[in-house]
Formats: structure tokens, C-alpha cells, sequence
């Protein structure tokens, strides 16, 4: 253990730095920012900063530098931080056999937070400067009603946004009052460039985007919808929540005090489609990936990484598991996902040119059981009700529609509405659960013992499913079963045992 006082990650504190640490290798006072960045958490900073930082490195073009902007009050801590470090951070990229990288990204050039100046967002987004405005909002910073499908007008940020153009809330509030500055400048708008992880990011982004602004002015929503871009994008790298660990590490290892920094796995992909009003970042020089259609990439990620997650999630949190690698390691657990990929997911997926389905399954299985990777279950089980709504649901509803296998996908519906109902593992430990719909789900399934079809009854997540007898069938056996049994591995092996993955 280091006993020498720490150094604050900054500027003039680079030099000392050990040479094991890479760090920017461009002049950081001539970047300008081309980018203005909604949603600095972790994955923005692991993925789009990091690629941008290569890039800059690789290249010496400084005229993509991100200004990042959060909106709501509990960015004012991402905002200090930043700011204390001259917008640095470090990225401790863990590799499964123990080796650590350590990376300085300097990409960052400011950070405005819109809750205390929504001005100043709203004007260096309207600044002609300013070519792309990227997002990572989560999907629910998308504001539409998961039944509908439609913009929330109901929210009453959007009723406040609607009143307060110059002082919005939401991001949409932002993005028309920007755009509608360039319109009456004669600038050309910017690119909206989501890089959440939703299905046809930047089609949702357009839907919502277009209806808010119809309700502001309608030639400014024509405008936008013939000239704004919004390229979809799969995007994908394992960023767990930040530890104390990981601030301890870099203390204790070289002494310095970085108060946020990001781990993440080695891996990254970031497939984007082409279109950008104003120019972009060569991306493609450090890995990205252009195509003209992101569909078939988007479905692969979605439904075999992030529903892939959920199956362990949910299920090793009743085991009593606390991590990924943890669910992964168990023999069980990672046959059950494999099975799920290889029967249910698998022969729904049309082919994806370049990629060849085998290896992409198997580096997940490999990426999920880095031990170095603590991905603790509450991050992957938070806001399961969109998570299983988008990932999961519609491979069952795809393999109710072509005689496929949905065994594996069921089971994890019947689990998850035990773990609702119960919200303890199956030695009665309480699981935290993060989720918008937590209350909701737990009266639901509360509701078990009277009806055991309750929880299906949230129709804004399961749509038409409880009319489908077949899986009716399925998960009433299911839950039914682990209700008397919560040792939910029994339940897992025992379809395993229908196939020849059986474990001896
Ligand atoms: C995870 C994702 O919680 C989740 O939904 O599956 O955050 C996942 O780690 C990323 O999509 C990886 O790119």
C-alpha cells in the first residue's frame, strides 16, 4: 500500500502520471467541442468519450471535443467532479486475466448543467460550433408511454416544458428550443445521435422529438423532420456502476485521486448508421463501425447480450447471486444461457452480415465471465419492466408465432414474478430492486395466490401474452413450481435435462 500523499487528477498532474497510464496525446486547450453530450454516467464515458478520445489520438483532429451536459439535479455531483479534474477521468479497462489498463481520456472540454442554467445549454447547442448533439438518456428519458408506444404529453415536465421554452426540463424541451434558434439563424441544425440502448435509438428519438415540437411550432417541426438526422446505432460495452474499490485502486496503486472514474471490460462495438447533417468524428478509424441499416446488429446485441443478462439477473438474484460472473460460473447457469441463445433466440434471428452468430455467443458467454467485471445483478435486474418489455418479451411472442422453444424465456417471466411478489432471494434475502414500475409490479404479482395469471395483467409489459394458451400453459406450470420451490437451479435443470446440454 502506497503511504505517499495523492496527487488530484488535472491538467498540470498528467506528468505524473507512471508511464503504464496512456494518456492524451493531442493539445487539450486547442480541442473544440463539435459534440454536445446529454447523459454523462458511466456507459457515455466508457463508449462515445472513449472512441472520441482514440480518435483525437489517432488522428490529431480536435474538432470533435464533447461538452457534456446532464439535466437534472443529480448530475451537479458528475458536474463538480468534472470540473475539479479538468474534465479527466480515468477508464480502468479490466481484462479477464487480471491485467489492467489505464487511460486518461481528455476528450471532454465543459460540462453545463441545465437545471441551474438552461440558457447556456440551449445556446451552445444552437451554436453553429456545435454538430452533433449525442444522448444517453436511459429509455425512459425518452418520455413515451410504453402501452402506446407515444409521446407522454401527461408527464407534467412536458406540461412545464410546453410553458418554459427557454427553461425546460426534459431533453426534448432543450433539442426544439436549440433547433429552433438554428432554423431562424439560417445554421444548419446539428445530428441527434442516440447511443442508448434502445431498439432503433435514433427512430424513437425522431418520433418523440417530432411530436413535442409539433406542440411548439409546426414549421419547426416540419423542418426537422426534413433535416435533422438521427442515425440508429448498436451500441455496447460493459460498464459496471463505479466503485469505492475503483477509487481505491487508483489511490492506492499510483496515488491518484480520481473521485470518478469508469471500469469497464476490454471489449467495445458501436455500429452507426451514416447519416449526419453537419459532419462526424472518422469513428471508423478506431473501430466504428458505418453501415446503412444497424437492424440486424441492434437485434442480435438486444436480444442475446441484454436479454441474456436479464436470464441471469433474474434468475441468479433468487439464486442468491450477487454478480454476472458469479451466475456465469455456474455450470448450470451458463448452459440455461446457452441453451436460451442457441433455441430461442437464435432461429428467430435473421443473419448478420459479418458476423458469424457462434463466436459472437460465445465471447459474450466469455465477456459475462470476466472475474474482473463485478457487474452486480441490481444493475442489470434495474428497470427490468423496459428491459424484459424489449429484450425478452418479443422473442417469446417471435417464437409463439413460429412453433419455436420458449421455455427458457418463460421461465424467466415466472421467476421474475416471484422475485416481485417476494422481493427476497430464495433464503428470504432481500434483492434491492431499482425500477419505475416496482410498485406496480409488486401488486401485481402480490396478487398470485388469488390469481395466478395476476402479474400477466400489466399489459403496458406483456401485451396480449395471457391470452396465449400455449404460454399460458408453460408459465403457469412454471410458477406454479417455483413457488413450492424457490431452488430455482432445479427449475433451470430440469429443461436443461429435456435437451442434450443436460448437465451430468
Ligand atoms: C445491461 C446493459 O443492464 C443492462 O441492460 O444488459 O447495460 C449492458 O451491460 C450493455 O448494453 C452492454 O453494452
Amino acid at each position: 500500500m502506497n503511504t505517499q500523499s495523492k496527487f488530484r487528477l488535472n491538467d498540470t498532474n498528467l506528468q505524473q502520471l507512471p508511464s503504464s497510464f496512456s494518456v492524451p496525446n493531442y493539445d487539450r486547450k486547442k480541442v473544440e467541442a463539435g459534440i454536445v453530450h446529454v447523459g454523462v454516467g458511466g456507459f457515455h464515458r466508457s463508449h462515445e468519450a472513449y472512441y472520441t478520445d482514440a480518435y483525437m489520438n489517432q488522428t490529431g483532429d480536435l474538432n470533435w471535443g464533447i461538452c457534456g451536459v446532464g439535466l437534472r439535479d443529480a448530475d451537479r455531483k458528475m458536474k463538480s467532479i468534472l470540473e475539479q479534474q479538468d474534465y479527466l477521468y480515468t477508464l480502468i479497462v479490466k481484462h479477464p486475466n487480471g491485467s489492467i489498463e489505464n487511460q486518461v481520456i481528455g476528450c471532454m472540454t465543459d460540462f453545463l448543467l441545465g437545471c441551474d442554467e438552461p440558457n447556456a445549454v440551449i445556446q451552445k447547442m444552437a451554436d453553429a460550433s456545435t454538430k452533433i448533439v449525442s444522448l444517453t438518456i436511459t429509455e425512459g428519458g425518452y418520455n413515451f408511454n410504453p402501452a402506446t408506444n407515444e409521446f407522454d404529453f401527461d408527464n407534467p415536465d412536458v406540461i412545464h416544458d410546453l410553458a418554459n421554452p427557454y427553461a425546460p426540463r426534459l431533453v426534448f424541451g432543450f433539442l426544439t428550443t436549440a433547433l429552433k434558434l438554428r432554423m431562424e439563424r439560417g445554421l444548419p441544425p446539428f445530428t441527434v445521435q442516440s447511443c442508448d440502448n434502445i431498439q432503433h435509438n435514433g427512430d424513437v428519438a425522431r418520433k418523440m422529438l417530432l411530436a413535442y415540437s409539433q406542440k411548439v411550432d409546426f414549421d419547426l417541426a416540419k423542418w426537422i423532420e426534413q433535416e435533422v438526422p438521427f442515425p440508429n446505432a448498436m451500441v455496447d460495452r460493459i460498464t459496471p456502476v463505479t466503485t469505492a474499490a475503483d477509487m481505491e485502486y487508483l489511490g492506492g496503486e499510483f496515488n491518484l485521486q480520481d473521485e470518478w472514474p469508469v471500469t469497464c471490460e476490454p471489449f467495445h462495438q458501436w455500429i452507426i448508421e451514416d447519416k449526419f447533417s453537419a459532419g462526424r468524428p472518422q469513428w471508423q478509424k478506431v473501430g466504428a463501425q458505418f453501415v446503412p441499416d444497424v437492424t440486424p446488429y441492434e437485434n442480435m446485441k438486444i436480444r442475446l447480450l441484454n436479454a441474456g443478462h436479464s436470464v441471469l439477473g433474474i434468475l441468479g438474484s433468487i439464486h442468491g447471486f450477487e454478480t454476472i460472473d458469479e451466475s456465469v460460473q455456474d455450470p448450470i447457469f451458463s448452459q440455461f444461457l446457452q441453451l436460451f441463445m442457441d433455441s430461442e433466440v437464435t432461429p428467430i434471428l435473421p443473419a448478420v452480415s459479418g458476423i458469424d452468430l457462434d463466436d459472437y455467443k460465445q465471447t459474450l458467454l466469455e465477456r459475462f465471465a470476466n472475474p474482473n467485471i463485478k457487474d452486480h445483478l441490481t444493475r442489470i435486474c434495474s428497470e427490468s419492466a423496459s428491459k424484459l418489455a424489449t429484450f425478452l418479451i418479443p422473442t417469446i411472442n417471435d417464437n409463439l408465432q413460429n412453433n419455436g422453444d420458449i421455455q427458457c424465456a418463460t421461465l424467466v417471466l415466472a421467476a421474475w414474478c416471484y422475485y416481485s411478489d417476494k422481493q427476497t432471494d430464495r433464503h428470504n434475502k432481500v434483492i434491492t430492486i431499482i425500477d419505475v414500475m416496482a410498485d406496480e409490479l409488486h401488486v401485481a404479482a402480490a396478487k398470485y395466490s388469488l390469481n395466478p395469471d395476476s402479474f400477466l395483467e400489466l399489459t403496458s409489459i406483456f401485451g396480449d401474452l395471457s391470452k396465449n394458451q400455449e404460454f399460458l400453459d408453460i408459465y403457469r406450470k412454471q410458477t406454479r413450481a417455483i413457488y413450492a420451490d424457490p431452488n430455482i437451479k432445479k427449475h433451470m435443470q430440469l429443461i436443461l435435462n429435456r435437451t442434450s446440454l443436460a448437465v451430468s
